[in-house]
């Protein structure tokens, strides 16, 4: 087998990441159908999947995007066959339209909607909590605390699911879903459904919302689900409560957040002194079991990872059940914990110390004094690309064909990849805001201040257009995206360029995997999730297809080649597109290390060298500059031969095996 959680063994313990318990609950429920698009920290569901689909004789893909994932899955869902979704947060705004709608008619088979947040937006462009889109959904979601319970959630939620028709919500975070814990195994449903397919189930017409009698009825509907949910909720031993006779304060604490109260409790010796409410469904929450709470204290602590999902339901209930209780959590009537970044156990101890009103050292000063002298060890670092990425050459001949095009203040759209640290800027340096009314150039030399804006994936090709229609006219407007996100999200957006007639420069960074998640295959890898062959997709072909009038496909080790390719397209009248296309270097390393493919490590000529630096300015982590000497060196270990910085190198002191 594959994967230890493929092993058909009752009882067994293992050390299990929470990705990886997710999908061992997912398996033991007998998921036939999954879906997902790659997403830090959410990933690893689909990994663990598809590593042993094949050996357990169910389906699992890589989709385009969170959108068609969950489309895939639904389907799945509404033949009866028992089917899961994952992504990470960003993924789940993907889906919005779909989920919203799906919910009034609900499904057949058991399905799972497996989202993992990212509060401290560790790998993130937000922080967004999704537990209220399971509330906007008017859906059960569940939150462990530990990876056993994310086991346990993710199997029970498949036939929650089919009890209540409706997808189940399991919402996770980069703590739970990233870290490992203990978990034992459960049994194995091992019989496969046939997939059937009734238009009139149950509801007429009950895969179309638009049919009789009305959609307003199958909302109806799905209100008629809501008091089968709160009453599995009441019920749930994921929720539990544990009153203390006399105790007049309480905690109430969801997912980890109440893992990390209950090792505060504990650490600050607080035992049986405070009644504990620990709750695994945020939605709803289990309204008698937060009352009976609320009856028997003076004053609650939510805590919660996100935002305030359980508080904000805890006070409209406490508003006619306790009115007099004092609530203290993140909301702004009496906030104790900041309504953004993320808990941690320490955090969390502190917290409940400054609410019980007691001393508490949660850092003791011996270990503060050492963090103190770490930190003086530790030199300020910048997040690079990888030495010989071939990003680091398609920003180099976009920086020189720009600063060839005049001197105009350019716009550089960025998007979501390993690409987009080139908008993540150099960690040393300081930049103070800048007031002026006009357009304003920044002189840059790495590339890892290349992209002037980033937000979400597919968005820099959209940005770039509004920029040409409102009329800028003070340089030229470019937008960058690797290939996993053409496929997700720039293809209507450049039919819309064509369409519209924006005059905008788009480069396709193409380097044959979905890198920066970890090397997920996609439509440009020409293989499957499942290891199966797949076609190869021209991405210069489907531009043509939809009237792109100029593409042009360049290799983004040949610098000139490339810089040539970037100022012919942006040259041309409408839109261009000009496609980088290299293997992604850890992919060629990897591929160089199975077939013992020897790379000899470029060196640098001390002699040559004049100690000018253009080579610092590829931005590659292999080379480096020796500030007594004034000579710049090549790390032999991570140079991977890629030649970039020997064209680059005025005195051609770059070479080979030099030195
Ligand atoms: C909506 C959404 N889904 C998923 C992600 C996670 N993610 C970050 S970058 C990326 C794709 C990167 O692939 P590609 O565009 O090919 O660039 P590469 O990293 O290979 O350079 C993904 C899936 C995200 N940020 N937003």
């Amino acid at each position: 087998l594959s994967h230890i959680v493929a092993e058909d063994k009752v009882g067994k313990r293992t050390l299990l990441m929470g990705n990886e318990a997710i999908a061992r609950g997912a398996i033991e429920a007998g998921v036939q159908l999954a879906a997902a698009y790659p997403g830090t920290p959410s990933s690893e569901i689909m990994e663990t999947l598809a590593a042993v689909a094949e050996d357990l004789g169910f389906y699992a893909e890589w989709s385009t995007n969170e959108k068609v994932a969950f489309e895939v899955a639904s389907g799945g869902a509404i033949t009866g066959v028992r089917s899961l979704v994952c992504m990470k947060n960003a993924g789940l705004n993907w889906v919005m339209d779909m989920f919203m709608t799906l919910v009034y008619g609900g499904v057949r088979g058991g399905y799972l909607i497996a989202v993992a947040d990212d509060p401290g937006a560790h790998y993130s462009s937000n922080e967004q909590d999704t537990r209220f889109a399971a509330m906007y959904a008017e859906i059960l979601c569940f939150e462990p605390a530990d990876q056993q319970e994310a086991k346990d959630m993710a199997r029970l939620a498949f036939d929650l699911s089919e009890k209540f028709e409706l997808p189940v919500f399991l919402r996770s975070v980069t703590r739970l879903s990233h870290a490992s814990g203990d978990v034992t195994f459960g049994d194995m449903k091992k019989d496969k459904r046939k997939a059937v397919f009734d238009k009139h189930w149950e509801l007429p017409y009950r895969w179309n919302v638009y049919g009789p009698p009305s959609t307003l009825s199958k909302h109806i509907w799905l209100h008629s689900r809501i008091p089968m949910i709160k009453e599995y909720a009441e019920s749930s031993d994921f929720n539990s409560l544990e009153l203390v006779e006399g105790a007049k304060i309480g905690i109430i604490a969801s997912g980890i957040g109440s893992s990390y109260a209950r090792e505060a409790i504990r650490r600050l010796g607080l035992e049986g002194k405070i009644s504990f409410l620990k709750i695994g469904t945020p939605h709803p929450i289990p309204e008698q079991k937060v009352t009976r709470l609320l009856k028997s204290v003076d004053k609650v602590l939510m805590i919660e990872e996100g935002e305030s999902v359980v508080e904000i339901q805890v006070r409209s209930l406490a508003n006619t059940s306790s009115p007099g209780v004092k609530i203290s959590g993140k909301m702004a009537i009496d906030r104790i914990l900041d309504p953004y970044g993320e808990l941690t156990p320490t955090l969390v101890a502190d917290t409940l110390a400054k609410f019980v009103d007691i001393k508490f050292e949660s850092v003791t000063k011996d270990r503060l004094a050492i963090k103190e002298e770490i930190k003086k060890l530790i030199a300020p670092r910048s997040s690079t690309l990888c030495a010989g990425c071939p990003h680091l050459g398609s920003y180099w001949a976009l920086k020189v064909a720009l600063r060839r095009a005049g001197g105009k203040v350019w716009i550089v759209n960025g998007d979501i990849g390993c690409y987009e640290q080139g908008g993540y800027g150099i960690f040393a340096s300081k930049l103070n805001p800048s007031f002026a009314d006009q357009s304003v150039r920044y002189e840059f030399d790495t590339p890892y201040d290349i992209l002037d804006t980033n937000y979400i994936m597919g968005g820099g090709i959209g940005l770039s257009q509004g920029e040409f229609h409102a009329k800028y006219e003070d340089g030229s407007i470019i937008a960058v995206a690797g290939d996993s996100t053409f496929f997700h999200a720039c293809l209507p957006s450049i039919v819309n360029a064509v369409y519209n007639k924006a005059k905008v420069t788009f480069l396709v960074l193409d380097n044959a995997w979905t890198a920066m998640t970890g090397h997920q295959p996609n439509p440009t890898t020409g293989m499957t999730a499942m290891g199966e062959q797949s076609p190869l997709f021209s991405i210069e072909a489907i531009a043509k297809a939809i009237g792109v009038g100029f593409v042009k496909t360049v290799d983004p080790y040949n610098l000139k080649e490339t810089r040539e390719g970037i100022e012919e397209a942006m040259k041309y009248p409408g839109f261009s597109m000009v496609v980088c296309r290299r293997l992604c270097t850890l992919q060629y390393l990897r591929e160089a290390r199975k077939s013992k493919t020897k790379i000899v490590p470029y060196g640098i000529s001390r002699e040559k060298c004049t100690g000018c630096k253009v080579c610092i300015q590829l931005g590659c982590p292999a080379i480096n500059f020796d500030e007594a000497a004034k000579k710049a060196g090549i790390d032999p270990l991570t140079c991977t031969a890629c030649d970039m910085c020997a064209q680059i190198c005025p005195f051609k002191a770059i070479s080979p095996g030099g030195s």
